[in-house]
């Protein structure tokens, strides 16, 4: 059976090949410190609505997820405690514009794994079951093993959701794509620290006929998987 979300530029998944075992929910870095009061981008001066926004479709289109038996995979930037897979130049921009990564702030250590600031925020707490990515980078491909678990689980389509749209959710698009994963993002589940950004970067999905994948609302989404 054809199963296809009526998304842009063209109906999601491009085959019809839609399915609760092929599929997975991937949720990008909400963590405290991308949206939580004290955590990073709070320190970078950035106004947190625009990456709160998220939040309460995300719980949304995760709970129908998990009641219909989709991959769940949660995603968490961070770094090791002695900073040692955290690059010169990556340390020297976030102290430049005063949020230090590996300084304590608020929330603990900025982007230290293990930290309170770290953590994903209570409201989308990954079940014990669910994937958990941790990553030193922007995209969710470097450096980890989500590839491999997406092969061996035989995952084809992503569905994108998370923050922030224009740097981790964005590279994470662009490398699925290129790896042949099937991509949709969910335009009210993600938010960037720029409004402008974040616009630019829907566009850029569905340029050239959809050329990192598909976007939707998560209405028109969940009024797809709902008949599963
Ligand atoms: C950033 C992210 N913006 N999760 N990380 O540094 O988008």
């Amino acid at each position: 059976m054809i199963h296809q979300v009526h998304s842009q530029p063209y109906a999601w998944p491009f085959d019809g090949q839609l399915t609760p075992f092929n599929t997975a929910l991937v949720i990008i870095d909400m963590q405290t410190d991308f949206c939580g009061v004290g955590g990073y981008v709070d320190k970078m001066g950035y106004d947190l609505s625009l990456t709160r926004a998220p939040i309460e479709p995300i719980k949304k289109v995760l709970h129908l997820a998990r009641e219909k038996g989709l991959h769940i995979i949660h995603t968490r930037e961070g770094h090791r405690p002695d900073l040692s897979d955290l690059p010169a130049n990556k340390k020297w921009r976030s102290q430049q514009i005063g949020a230090g990564i590996g300084d304590m702030g608020p929330c603990g250590r900025i982007l230290v794994r293990g930290e309170p600031g770290w953590e994903i925020i209570s409201e989308l707490a990954p079940l014990p079951h669910e994937i958990t990515i941790d990553k030193p980078g922007k995209g969710s491909f470097y450096a980890t093993d989500l590839e491999l678990i997406l092969h061996t689980k035989q995952i084809r389509n992503l569905i994108l959701t998370g923050i922030t749209t224009d740097v981790c959710v964005h590279t994470t698009m662009r490398d699925a794509n290129d790896r042949g994963f099937e991509c949709l993002m969910l335009t009210d589940c993600t938010g960037a620290t720029d409004y402008n950004n974040y616009l630019a970067a829907i566009g850029m999905i569905k340029m050239q006929g959809g050329v990192f994948g598909a976007v939707a609302t998560s209405e028109q989404l969940i009024h797809c998987i709902e008949k599963f």
